[in-house]
């Protein structure tokens, strides 16, 4: 039903920006029996959202932000599904000038986690909340119901996580939104979330690639491996999506769809803002990494094209047991994939400790288990894994994680060799084994890089048998001194 402006303040939320994220909200919030304010800057897409699915809900159609606002119960609740950026910005401004204190903005756009960070700041001065809050789950999850992390003021969320849990997906009867923590927590949490939604799509391209290139499987045959490997411990959506995008076919040509897409990945930034950030706070997310740079190799077309027919030496004779080769992909994976939550578990801890954000964990796996793109079986081990040990050093360590690759360990050295041997690129599978060998050393070859700071910067190292810094007198008498 669409509801005339005119009969005052009822709407329990309003949603501004109504193009494919926000209209798929706004009805979601409309099903689960909120009233539901639209206002969008070019009235067009909220005329479409009434015409189309006016009949799913209660909506208030509103043209300018003031009617927008007026249309809305205290303390007044609005979603900006925006573009993120100055767009955003934007709207904040209009939004703030008309709302009174107490009030609530949120902001579900792909934001930037220090953007967010500013925001909060400058509205809470004007006695308003600001919830930055990421949203994962794409078209289908809006409508049907995301993950949701929103960050912000802890007491914003008694008036919001009720609206917001009641669209969320829902799993075992536990919705998939939690308040995150302080200002920009949401979105930097979602922003981790995506980089490790980039580490397992490439983790999945990687196999997918091993089981055409070394095993000569076509587009259908290996969508029969990933459908095999969804029904065990690698269950989840992007593996399922993974056999439903290979075996599709293109009408055109009658060939596999994915044999006539141009091989050229492209991505919106968050990925790279993972990475970013990941430097900044020192913690190695190489998986991730791995992953967006090969994304950036991948669009390189002219330089790819100039470096076709480059030497590749003498290669190895493809494997002979198709059987094993493909348990040793399917466990190389799932290793892998454990070294890509770790390492993105612990920048969430990094990131918890630089803005003390108090983070929990165990509670981003609980919301990461439906809706969200990365949904899968595996985060239920992860939230296990946390619950048990909220101060684990590194997923890795958790005892299931560790048994599942000691399993996996022999696979996932055979295929890292193989693929080298055969000329077959796995930089995410082989970065991701390099990380978890370097992680376990007793001894790394960092030693060696102090004694070469310390020749020609006198940066000083410690030693391993006493406490103190320590210089060595290189262009002296090569004596050492303590520092
Ligand atoms: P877009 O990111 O394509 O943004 C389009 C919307 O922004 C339209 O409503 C447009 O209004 C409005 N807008 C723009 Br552009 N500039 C504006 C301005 N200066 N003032 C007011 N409104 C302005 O929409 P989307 O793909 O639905 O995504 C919305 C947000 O959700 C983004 O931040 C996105 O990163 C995030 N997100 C997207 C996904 C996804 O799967 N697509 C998933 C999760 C999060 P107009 O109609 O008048 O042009």
């Amino acid at each position: 039903m669409t509801i005339d402006n005119t009969e005052g303040a009822r709407a329990q939320i309003g949603v501004t920006g109504l193009a494919v994220m926000g209209s798929n909200i706004a009805r979601n919030f409309a099903r689960h029996g909120h009233t539901v304010a639209l206002h969008n800057r070019s009235i067009a897409k909220t005329h479409a959202l009434i015409e189309e699915h006016g009949s799913e809900g209660d909506f208030v159609r509103t043209e300018t932000i003031e009617e927008f606002v007026g249309a809305l119960q205290k303390p007044r609740r609005v979603l900006i599904m925006v573009k993120a950026g100055d767009p955003t910005d934007a709207v904040i401004e209009e939004l703030a000038a008309a709302m009174e204190p107490g009030d609530i903005i949120i902001d579900g756009g792909n934001a930037l986690y220090t953007d967010t960070i500013r925001r909060e700041a400058s509205l809470r001065e004007r006695g308003l909340h600001f919830v930055g809050a990421g949203i994962s789950g794409g078209e289908e999850g809006a409508l049907n119901g995301p993950s949701i992390m929103p960050g912000g003021p802890k007491e914003s969320y008694a008036a919001l996580g009720p609206l917001l849990e009641s669209i969320a997906a829902q799993v075992d009867g536990t919705p998939c939104c939690t308040h995150i923590g302080p200002d920009g927590s949401g979105h930097f949490v979602k922003m981790v979330h995506n980089g490790i939604e980039y580490a397992d799509m490439q983790l999945i391209g990687e196999a997918y690639n091993l089981l055409g290139s070394a095993l000569g499987y076509d587009a259908g045959k290996i969508a029969d491996v990933f459908t095999d490997w969804n029904g065990g411990d690698l269950e989840s959506y992007l593996v399922e999506i993974t056999a439903e995008v290979l075996r599709q076919k293109d009408a055109k040509t009658g060939k596999p769809l994915v044999d006539v897409i141009v091989d050229a990945a492209e991505q919106k930034g968050t990925g790279r803002w993972t990475v970013k950030s990941a430097l900044d706070l020192g913690v190695p997310v190489t998986g991730i990494a791995e992953a967006v740079f090969a994304r950036a190799l991948s669009g390189s077309r002219e330089q790819r094209k100039a470096a076709v027919g480059l030497a590749s030496g003498v290669l190895a004779d493809k494997p002979t047991d198709a059987a094993q080769f493909t348990e040793d992909i399917r466990q190389a994976l799932y290793a892998s994939k454990v070294v890509a939550y770790a390492q993105g578990f612990d920048q969430i801890a990094a990131g918890s400790a630089e803005y003390d954000w108090d983070l929990h964990p165990a509670d981003l796996a609980t919301i990461w288990r439906g809706g969200c793109i990365i949904r899968a079986r595996f985060l239920n081990r992860i939230k296990d894994a946390y619950d048990e040990n909220p101060k684990l050093p590194s997923l890795i360590l958790a005892p299931y994680f560790r048994d599942a690759i000691e399993t996996a360990i022999d696979s996932w050295r055979r295929v890292v060799s193989t693929a080298t041997l055969l000329g077959i690129p796995v930089p995410a599978f082989a970065s991701s084994l390099s990380y978890y060998d370097a992680l376990r050393a007793e001894r790394l070859p960092a030693a060696l890089t102090q004694g070469q700071r310390d020749f020609f910067g006198a940066h000083t190292y410690e030693r391993v048998d006493a406490e103190g810094k320590f210089h060595t007198l290189w262009s002296g008498d090569r004596s050492e001194v303590q520092a």
